[in-house]
């Protein structure tokens, strides 16, 4: 059973009566119907941590081996795995089908970056194999597609999906997923991973302070700091105490040399990186409102995930990524500019790690259907790209 479904069972709302007098009510200058019912919310969510993840996938492993492997892609100054999961048929082989990436926690402290992930695994593995269901037992199957719109119309949502789109996605896909790329700042709660630093150039012979900010740490572009210092937020970038600093070097930290070493042997079509919060999906470049090369198929496929999970879709020329406020080092760019992958930011929820089970389960569950057709658009993203 999954961590989120015991953890759903174990919450209760409980409704508080409270039967004050109609004295103690004017003393207090409320109306009762105020104070009839206060509801208590008894057990903030409870995210996985790196050790219930690692047992988790270990566990999947064993069960679901036809369409699943794990390895360890790398290791993190406290040594860490930093585990990568791969759902496809014929698990052993590297097949002529498109890849997909999906990342989470690049940014230890956003927890719902890895929820969703570990959620989705466990819906794909758990579905895949079956015919279509009739989950809701209402008399049709799977009339309720994971889009965020209740399309039968029966007051519920995404009821009722389609087992079938699993096994198509695992079939023609091969879906790389890389839940924790910072397990040591998911243990720390911290946006930074947990590495020393040795002067904000690696240069002085002692520690000065801990941690790089992994999504500034690829080595896209590395040199426009320097550059244009005033356009990049140099000092926030550049001082090694700095919550945004970006490393000694390009690729300086285990974790994006990990993720380097990794993209580079393998075919990806798209990426998505998960982060919170905001509610925002954003796509390269980042550090320049000059347009993409394929602008027009990120806005189209930025658009259908949208479509998915109402979040905004920030495009290159607005007001968030402006030419004087670039951001330089993200994995996207990197991504792109180096390997010519679609790669997106989704930024998840309203705050960075939501304590409501409801709220968690809902952004995971919808978020199933965004990495769904993400899988299903990456079968004609290169045709695509080509007759750019
Ligand atoms: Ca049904
Ligand atoms: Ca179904
Ligand atoms: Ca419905
Ligand atoms: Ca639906
Ligand atoms: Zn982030």
């Amino acid at each position: 059973m999954s961590k989120l479904t015991l953890t759903m069972k174990g919450t209760i709302c409980m409704a508080v009566c409270l039967f004050l007098s109609t004295t103690a009510f004017s003393v207090l200058g409320v109306s009762q119907s105020d104070l009839q019912y206060i509801s208590v919310n008894a057990a903030p969510y409870e995210y996985f941590t790196y050790s219930e993840m690692t047992d988790l996938f270990h566990d999947l492993k064993e069960n679901h081996s036809d369409i699943m492997s794990l390895i360890s892609i790398g290791r993190t100054y406290e040594g860490r795995d930093i585990w990568m999961v791969k759902l496809s048929d014929n698990i052993d082989e590297d097949e002529d089908e498109p890849g997909v990436l999906l990342m989470g926690a690049h940014h230890g402290n956003e927890k719902p970056s890895f929820e969703v992930l570990i959620f989705f695994i466990q819906h794909m593995v758990e579905n895949y194999g079956k015919e279509n269901i009739d989950d809701d037992r209402d008399g049709q199957i799977s009339e309720d597609p994971i889009d965020g719109i209740d399309n039968d119309g029966d007051g519920l949502v995404d009821e009722d999906p389609s087992e079938n789109r699993v096994r198509n996605a695992i079939d023609n896909t091969q879906i790389f997923l890389i839940p924790m790329v910072n397990p040591d700042g998911v243990e720390a709660n911290s946006r930074k991973n947990c590495a020393p630093n040795y002067g904000s150039f690696g240069l002085r012979k002692r520690i000065t302070s801990y941690g790089v900010n992994l999504n500034r740490n690829y080595g896209y572009d590395w040199h426009l700091y320097c550059v244009f210092p005033m356009k990049y937020h140099f000092l926030l970038n550049a001082l090694d105490f700095s919550f945004n600093y970006r490393g000694s070097d390009p690729f300086s930290e285990n974790e994006t040399r990990a993720i380097k070493n990794f993209v580079m042997s393998h075919n990806i079509s798209i990426s998505l990186s998960y982060h919170s919060y905001s509610e925002i999906i954003f796509y390269p470049w980042m550090h320049t409102s000059k347009p993409a090369p394929d602008e027009d198929i990120f806005i189209s496929i930025g658009e259908n995930m949208s479509q998915i999970n109402k979040y905004r879709l920030i495009t290159g020329g607005n007001y968030i990524i402006p030419r004087y406020w670039g951001t330089l080092g993200t994995s996207e760019n990197w991504l792109y500019g180096e390997r010519g992958i679609l790669s997106f930011t989704m930024e998840l929820c309203k705050e960075f790690a939501p304590s409501d089970p409801d709220i968690v389960h809902d952004v995971c569950l919808l978020h199933v259907g965004v990495n769904l057709y993400i899988c299903e658009r990456s079968s004609t993203v290169e045709e695509e790209m080509l007759a750019i």
